[in-house]
């Protein structure tokens, strides 16, 4: 049976009126990719929300891979996130004002969860196609950070053992008419995502490569 990859992708936030994970996502909506099945779910920028979302969704499509997907403006690449911290501390508030600081994101939960996506063999293979990208080792404390530690916990306790993990990408150029930051076309995106969630598929181990960073 055809692999099943569920892809989330956040509402716009923060005053923008698009987000490019929403609109990459849309794109690979019931999509079949080298035999891989993508299914998509938009997801509030709302805290706690935007887990019981994904979490429908989980228990709806019963995917094989979930890969959540959030903008990291100013970023110049696709970041595959290494880590899910147990923590929210929000600098600006969220889609329905709440804006929590210094709070767990699941109280008495481990500090962290590891992405278990090949974010290796991801960055390789993005590479290898002419996509900049990089693992990255910080999701933020925003609501990105808090939705995939808020996966990763309920696939844990829930004992669903399925690949799981998050994406930033870049802005897309219409985000940046009017402001200099680095962005990456929408066409682009969608490939590296649909890319990504071919190989999240079909590889279990991961690839040892460096992919550390300074800072
Ligand atoms: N990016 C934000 C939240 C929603 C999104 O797309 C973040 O990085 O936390």
């Amino acid at each position: 049976m055809a692999k099943k990859v569920l892809m989330t992708g956040f509402e716009p936030f923060g005053g923008d009126q698009v987000n490019p994970a929403l609109e990459a996502i849309r794109q690979l909506d019931g999509k079949t990719v080298e035999g891989v099945q993508i299914v998509v779910q938009k997801v509030p920028t709302v805290f706690y929300e935007s887990v019981q979302t994904a979490i429908e969704a989980i228990e709806h499509h019963q995917p094989d891979v979930v890969i959540c997907v959030g903008q990291a403006g100013g970023r110049t690449q696709i970041t595959p996130e290494r880590v899910a911290i147990n923590v929210d501390d929000a600098r600006i508030p969220d889609n329905k004002q709440q804006q929590p600081v210094d709070t767990p994101v699941a109280a008495g939960g481990p500090a962290a969860y590891w992405s278990t996506l090949p974010i290796k063999s991801i960055v390789r293979r993005l590479r290898d196609a002419g996509i900049p990208s990089s693992v990255s080792n910080s999701a933020g404390t925003f609501v990105c950070n808090h939705l995939f530690y808020g996966v990763m916990h309920y696939l844990d306790k829930n004992a669903k053992s399925i690949p799981a993990g998050f994406i930033h990408i870049p802005y897309i150029p219409s985000q940046t008419v009017f402001n200099q930051a680095p962005s990456l076309s929408l066409d682009l995106i969608v490939k590296a995502l649909e890319t990504a969630a071919v190989i999240s598929a079909n590889q279990t181990e991961d690839i040892v490569d460096v992919g550390g960073a300074l800072h």
